[in-house]
């Protein structure tokens, strides 16, 4: 299938960590997350040798294909093209989106780490599907983050650029409706899921709190940012 030819539903974005999953599989965690409303999966593996980060990609593309939710790697085209992921999510010092997307082909859903406005025209102009931008808030999950842009940066970014934004750094169910309110086409988060006892759950909670931001009332006479897409 040619995931790229299908709209990508980028309300709730999950990426992975294992250091806050403690002794819970990454498995359970994106089924349960799925299950709750997890729309993208995000593998992220930081220090996972390659044979390991692949066999760890097929088990959770199989949970991710069982659902018909995108499955994205981080990082490594190489995993990402094995275990048929439906993309691969680069940051500003991986392989440039250009360079990636002749590897990868026309149907291979290619996201970039933004921090600056610049760095996502940029990205937007070598052919990347959406952005990732942030730290917005303050994190503890990502040691070497930048510091926090606040959601100054996702409207100036919505007003210039036309594909999907997914706003992420320090996202839980208490301010994800401001990210979505300025103009973000969805969240993305670590700990807000992976770190919950209850990952289902923490997934619902920030989908109605999405829901509730996309409510035209709820942006109290404010006009919406609206996607140009
Ligand atoms: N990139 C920017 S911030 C971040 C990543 C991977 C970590 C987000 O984790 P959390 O727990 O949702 O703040
Ligand atoms: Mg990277």
């Amino acid at each position: 299938m040619k995931t790229n030819d299908r709209k990508i539903d980028y309300s709730l974005y999950l990426v992975t960590d294992r250091f806050p999953a403690a002794s819970r599989s990454l498995g359970e965690i994106v089924s349960e997350g799925i299950a709750g409303g997890v729309t993208v999966v995000q593998l992220r593996e930081k220090n996972t040798g390659t044979r390991d980060f692949l066999d760890l990609a097929l088990g959770i593309k199989q949970i991710t294909s069982a659902s018909r939710i995108p499955l994205i790697i981080n990082d490594r085209l190489d995993i990402a093209l094995a275990c048929e992921a439906e993309g691969v999510h680069l940051g500003q010092e991986d392989m440039g989106c250009r360079f990636a997307r002749r590897i990868a082909g026309r149907s291979m859903i290619l996201g970039v780490s933004v921090s600056t406005l610049d760095e996502a025209l940029a990205a937007e102009a070598e052919g990347a599907d959406y952005l990732g931008v942030g730290p917005l808030f303050a994190t503890l999950t990502k040691p070497d983050a930048l510091p926090p842009t606040g959601l100054d940066l996702i409207s100036e970014i919505r007003r210039a650029v036309q594909i999907p934004l997914v706003g992420i750094g320090g996202i839980n169910s208490e301010n994800a409706g401001s990210v979505i309110r300025s103009g973000a086409d969805g969240i993305a988060v670590v700990s807000a899921v992976v770190a919950q006892p209850h990952p289902g759950w923490a997934a619902k909670l920030l989908r109605s709190a999405i829901d509730q931001a996309r409510k035209p009332s709820s942006h109290s006479g404010k006009k919406t940012p609206s996607s140009k897409r």
